[in-house]
């Protein structure tokens, strides 16, 4: 029998414990480095310098940064659906790519890619590694000073939309992994679900902003909630 179709938002906590920091926590980058002056289009209109100098500290962060138990555990979670006719659509809000580096054969980037640059010269997208700056050229047109980090900021329209509302409306289990529920539209994904008849979790290290509206809850920290979720669901099969 084909699996049911799992559908699984995951954001900033899922990459914690790989020491990326996440956002709305105590110690979470937006406590230290207001939204409006690092995470909106008008910010890096204002001040390309600063905005540049925030991603290029987080890319070289990145660089060195390993998948955790958890990204493992979507990973072979999604690898054991496949093999059995089924699907797991991991969407991340995430600009990471950790969960690739786990083996993930597809994954969702709602939020963008940290790795990837965006020339708002000839719209292409790059594959990017090393910091952005002024001096920067397109790999694609050659123009130079025209890239930014290729991530969505407040007021943009998220990545992949279309597919992100077929693969959810399609989905018989909503699973939200590290997320604070507070950022749209990935904060209204469990009442679509929900909408739709479709059972809901949340996996967090605490209660979310949005716990109340899922229909089960694990708590704890994701490389120990996570690889115990999957293997009870790999244990179903
Ligand atoms: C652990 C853990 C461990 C810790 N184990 N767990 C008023 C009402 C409604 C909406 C709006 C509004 N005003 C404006 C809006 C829209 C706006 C929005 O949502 N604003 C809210 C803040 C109110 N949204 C937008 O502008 C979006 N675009 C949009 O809406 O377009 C129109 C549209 C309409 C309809 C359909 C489609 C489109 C764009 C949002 C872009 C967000 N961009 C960022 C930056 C990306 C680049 C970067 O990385 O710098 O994305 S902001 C930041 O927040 C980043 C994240 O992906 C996102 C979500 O954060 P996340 O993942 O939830 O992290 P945290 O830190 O908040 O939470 C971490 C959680 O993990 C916590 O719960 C911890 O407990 C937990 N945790 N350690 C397990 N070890």
């Amino acid at each position: 029998m084909v699996p049911p179709s799992l559908f699984i938002l995951t954001g900033a906590g899922l990459s914690a414990e790989s020491g990326l920091g996440t956002f709305r926590d105590v110690d979470g980058l937006w406590t230290s480095f207001r939204v409006e002056d690092y995470a909106t289009s008008e910010a890096f209109a204002r001040d390309p310098l600063k905005v540049q100098g925030f991603y290029n500290a987080r890319r070289r962060n990145l660089m060195g940064a390993s998948p955790n138990a958890a990204h493992m555990a979507l990973a072979a979670l999604q690898k054991a659906w496949s093999a059995r006719g089924g699907r797991v659509t991991l969407c991340t809000q995430n600009v990471d790519d950790l969960l690739e580096m786990a083996g993930a054969a597809e994954v969702v980037h709602m939020h963008g890619e940290l790795k990837k640059a965006w020339c708002l010269s000839c719209d292409g997208r790059s594959a990017w590694e090393t910091d952005l700056g002024p001096g920067a050229v397109c790999p694609q047109c050659g123009k130079e000073g025209g890239l930014r980090p290729d991530v969505v900021w407040f007021g943009e329209f998220p990545y992949h939309m279309d597919l992100i509302t077929q693969r959810l409306e399609a989905a018989e289990l909503f699973v939200a992994i590290g997320t604070s529920g507070s950022v749209y539209p990935a904060a209204g994904f469990v009442r679509t679900a929900t909408a739709r008849g479709m059972p809901t979790m949340e996996i967090n290290l605490e209660p979310s902003d949005n716990a109340q509206a899922f229909s089960t809850r694990s708590y704890g920290p994701a490389t120990e909630t996570v690889p115990a979720w999957t293997k009870a669901m790999i244990g179903t099969l």
